[in-house]
This record gives C-alpha cells, structure tokens and sequence, in this order.
C-alpha cells in the first residue's frame, strides 16, 4: 500500500477515534459543542470539518441545514459538524481536532471577526484550505483563508436605508422627525458591523436621529427586553432597526405590550394610530415574513442562509485546480409591507422591492 492509502487509513482512524472520544461514547451524552460525523465516515470520502457558531436564530439554523444538505455520503463527503454556541473557544478547539484528523477542508461561520490569525496559521501550515461561511475574519495575512462566501452585510443596510429614505419621503415625513432606536446584532461580528455602519452613514447623510444602539444578539428574547428598556426610555421612537428577525419578533411582542402598533403608519396625525415602525434583515423566519403581511415589519432586507451549494461548488472547483474568487456574495432580495418603494438604488444598482401581502 503506497504512503498515500497509509496517510488515508490512519487519518480514518483518528477521524473515527476523535468522533468516538468527541461524543463522550461511555460517558453519557456528548455535549453540543462536541464535534461529531453527520454520517458515518467513509475511507476515500472528501473530509470536511464545519465549525458553525451556533444555533442562535432561523438564519444559522437554515444554513447549517444547507451545508448538511449538501456534504452527504453519497455525494463522496464526510461532514464532521460542531455548534461552537456562540463561543470563538469552542470554534478554535473544533478546528484544532478537525486539524488532529487531517479533514481536507475547514468551513469557519466565525462568531466575532477578530482573533483568528493563531488557529487559520495552524491549518495553513497543515496545509487544509479553510472557506469561511456567512461571516468574515479580520486576519493580519489575508493568505489564512481561501475565501469567504456569504452576504454584504454593509449593502444590506445601504438597501434598507435607502427604503427608509424612500418610504419617508413618500409620506412627507421630514429627516429630522425619524428617530431611530438599533438593535444590534452580536458585537464584533460581521453582520453587525456592516448593518450597524450602513445606519450610522445613512442617518449623518439624511439627518436622521439615531437615539441608540443597544446589542440584542439576534435574539428574540433579547430583541424583546432591549426594546421594552429603549421604549420606557424614549417616548418619540418611531423606527426600530433590527439586525435580524429574531430581535424584530422580540421587539414587536415589546411594542404591542406597551400598548403601541407595530406598522408602516408612523405619520398618523392621530397619536393613537399612529404606529413604530420595524425593520429587519434576514427573511428566513416564516414568521417573520407573516409579520411583513401582516404590516407589522414594514422592510426585512433578505440575508440568504443557503450556502452550501456555493460552498461545495468552491471545492469541488478547487479539486479541479481553479481557485475561488476572494469573496463571493449571494444576491438577496428586499422584501416590503409596503407598495409605496417598487425599487431602491444603491452605487447606482437598482434592486426591486418585492411587496408581501396577505
Ligand atoms: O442575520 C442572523 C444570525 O451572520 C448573517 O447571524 C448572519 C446573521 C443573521 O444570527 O440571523
């Protein structure tokens, strides 16, 4: 048998035993955060290890679907999956073992950007190619990873400013009387970063008055208590920025037991009908598109959880010896309760606003 059947056998073997010891076998129940096979694993099958953040929201639930969906036994992959639970130290100790059985791809949807350059410089001089999915790094040697596929989180806001913009001149509501609370997303990531610096841009170029930002973790239940805090605190919201549907679920449940409606009427000369506006981003959660019908969201700019094709595309192009595209971003849509913006304009690209109704 030449080196190269040797290196397979071995590695299969430390795959299985790091499988074996990471799901505790004899000592009860493996932990979530353990690292386990998705199927069981096969000797010449592409090995892939997927450090996933966690289980947070509709969005990570759908996109952790979407890379199982498409690593699968049959198609000549071994998955080995982790839920890192929000934690960057349980990702790390998930792409070391996936280091320890020398997978032949690391895919990386990392917590927080920073802190990643130590464990990426590990696999890279291991030689395993690492794609970060959904989320980026920041990195000092952009080398430690082969490239990120997922959304532009900064477009995403400029698309949902641009709607606010548009649906507020087209109710003759003046810049100076929108007044914005931002419910962030998880500090220090990607998806916050961007969404929350396309706000701030948009409220300095149009003078609108951003009251604050307050993390909510794309959380529901935390969407809810940021927002019952930020409602006893300002009276004059009328523009709740949500950084993913979760939180906007949350902040609704926060706005209707105040009293208050959540909806597109924010202009209502009548103060009693007048209502609080909810933006949002993902599009995942049904529930949260029943709300857009409902008019209780009045924007939610999509932000598209299905990667897995694109990342098993990346790899089975780089087998074939062609190197990916550094960044490579889904097309998403704009999805609104309202007919009154067919369409908004960012850098000069035009993208259509699809109205839901019930
Ligand atoms: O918007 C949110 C999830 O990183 C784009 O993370 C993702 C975000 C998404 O918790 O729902």
């Amino acid at each position: 048998m030449n080196g190269s059947g040797i290196k397979s056998i071995l590695s299969s073997i430390l795959i299985i035993s790091i499988l074996f010891a990471a799901a505790g076998c004899g000592k009860g129940p493996a932990a979530a955060n353990d690292v386990f096979s998705v199927e069981e694993p096969d000797n010449d099958s592409t090995v892939i290890g997927f450090s996933q953040l966690g289980a947070e929201s509709d969005y990570r639930s759908a996109n952790s679907e979407s890379i199982k969906n498409v690593f699968i036994r049959s198609m000549g992959y071994t998955l080995l999956f982790q839920d890192g639970q929000q934690k960057q130290s349980n990702q790390i100790s998930a792409i070391r073992k996936f280091i320890q059985s020398d997978v032949d791809y690391i895919l990386l949807s990392p917590v927080t950007e920073s802190g990643w350059d130590t464990v990426l410089m590990e696999a890279k001089d291991a030689d395993i190619p690492v794609i970060l999915v959904d989320r980026t790094v920041e990195v000092e040697d952009d080398d430690l990873y082969l490239c990120h596929v997922g959304s532009d989180f900064f477009l995403e806001a400029q698309k949902a400013c641009e709607w606010l913009k548009a649906y507020t001149d087209s109710i003759g509501m003046e810049s100076g009387d929108v007044h914005i609370v931002d419910l962030q997303g998880t500090l220090g990531s990607s998806a916050q970063i961007g969404r929350t610096l396309g706000l701030k841009m948009a409220a300095a170029k149009y003078g609108w008055d951003v009251k604050e930002e307050v993390v909510a973790d794309f959380t529901q239940a935390k969407g809810r208590e940021v927002m019952r805090q930020l409602y006893s605190k300002y009276k004059d919201i009328n523009v709740v920025y949500c950084e993913n549907d979760n939180e906007a679920l949350g902040a609704i449940e926060a706005i209707e037991s105040a009293g208050r409606r959540a909806g597109s009427d924010i202009n209502n000369r009548n103060i009693l009908k007048r209502s609080i506006m909810v933006m949002s981003f993902d599009g995942v959660s049904p529930e949260a598109i029943d709300m857009v019908k409902q008019d209780k969201i009045s924007c939610i700019v999509e932000c598209n959880p299905d990667l897995g094709p694109y990342v098993r595309d990346i790899i089975d192009k780089y087998e074939e010896g062609e190197y990916p595209p550094r960044d490579i971003y889904v097309d998403e849509k704009i999805y609104s309760s309202s007919d009154r913006v067919k369409s908004v304009s960012v850098n000069d690209v035009f993208y259509d606003v699809t109205v839901l109704e019930e």
